[in-house]
């Protein structure tokens, strides 16, 4: 007790980038004694509290910490670092990112890892049993290098022909499309996003066809493995997260695929074109104007209470065929897949 330094309290964010901007002041100008002083200093007043000190009226009633560095402590608590030093990597920073690479490895599991003693991608490699992997992840690893690189817009396009050929052999009036980046024109991919319905008006469905499409391309030596365990393979909403590659291809892909009722095809479209902040706006855009629109559909008459919260679901707005009758209906102008990179 007395003056041992705790260094697990509510303040330790901020102390240890304290601590670290200290060491970098000197790297980015000429050396600023003064400065690394005030940084170390704060960094171990900060550790002698235990309560939380990450507004601006609390940190600057702290003799030495001025109304600057109490801009800085904030933005520390706020981001969990501060733009000097957020190009300088701890090792739990440097192990999260390397896992958080793996496909297979979400955020919590990485953690753990990194609780448990792992800190590169090759410490996984070596032992997978030792960590107690599962299988997406042991399939993660196996891939880790291929699943890094992006895919070339015209491996892209010689996949989505070659598994449209393939679907419309299982039945001429599915209709495929491929959907996210590639939608959107990019250069190159990072996974391979497909989106499969089929026109019911002949009384037919594209149900069980997310399934059967998925056997088909494991027999034509392009479906390799399948990572996420559809929970309806056979429903009109299937959804598939797996791994492949063309039989003449280098390198293993991930490939996408989502099935959607064709009455929520324009919705689907554009939920799977995106990018993400584009349909983060759109959507916003739907409930300023009292409509919610998701993967599944606009609709509207939604009641919300007053924290936002929906108490109904709404009713489908009706005579929507196409992108463009939702962006109609929105009054949002009209932007071609290309543009919608806000
Ligand atoms: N999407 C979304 N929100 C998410 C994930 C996805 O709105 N959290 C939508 C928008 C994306 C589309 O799905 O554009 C496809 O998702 P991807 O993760 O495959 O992203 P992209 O295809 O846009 O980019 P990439 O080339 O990295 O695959
Ligand atoms: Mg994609
Ligand atoms: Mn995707």
């Amino acid at each position: 007790k007395g003056n041992r330094v705790r260094r697990d309290g509510p303040n330790e964010i901020a102390a240890s980038t304290l601590e670290l901007m200290a060491d970098l002041v000197p790297k980015i100008r000429d050396q600023d004694e003064f400065r690394v002083r005030s940084y170390k200093q704060a960094a171990n007043k900060l550790r002698a509290y235990d309560t939380r000190l990450d507004s601006l009226p609390k940190l600057t009633q702290i003799r030495g910490i001025g109304p600057k560095l109490a801009t800085k402590i904030v933005e520390i608590f706020r981001t969990g670092t501060h733009r000097r030093v957020s190009t300088f990597e701890s090792p739990e920073d440097r192990a999260l990112k390397a896992f958080g690479n793996v496909y297979g490895i979400a955020r919590a599991m990485a953690s753990d890892l990194y609780l448990k003693g792992a800190r590169t991608v090759d410490d996984l490699r070596r032992d997978p049993d030792k960590w107690k992997l599962n299988e997406a992840s042991r399939i993660g690893l196996k891939y880790y290098e291929d699943l890094l690189e992006r895919i070339p817009r015209s491996e892209m396009t010689a996949m989505y022909e070659r598994v449209k050929e393939i679907a419309q052999d299982i039945d001429p009036k599915l209709q495929l499309e491929c959907m996210g980046s590639y939608r959107r024109g990019a250069e190159s991919s990072g996974d391979i996003d497909f989106l499969l319905t089929r026109d019911p008006s002949d009384g037919k469905t594209h149900e069980g066809m997310v399934k059967k499409l998925w056997r088909r391309l494991v027999k034509a030596g392009i479906a390799h493995h399948l990572l996420s365990m559809p929970e309806d393979w056979n429903g009109l909403d299937a959804k598939i997260n797996g791994l492949g590659k063309l039989p003449e291809g280098k390198k293993m892909r991930r490939i996408d695929i989502l099935g959607v009722p064709w009455e929520s095809m324009p919705a689907a479209l554009i939920y799977f074109t995106g990018n993400d902040h584009f349909n983060r706006s759109i959507r916003l855009k739907a409930r300023r104007h009292g409509y919610r629109l998701n993967q599944h559909g606009l609709y509207k008459d939604v009641s919300r209470d007053r924290k936002g919260e929906k108490l109904t679901e709404g009713t489908l707005v009706p005579g929507i065929r196409t992108e463009r009758d939702i962006f109609r209906v929105l009054k949002v102008p009209w932007s071609e897949p290309e543009m919608r990179i806000p």
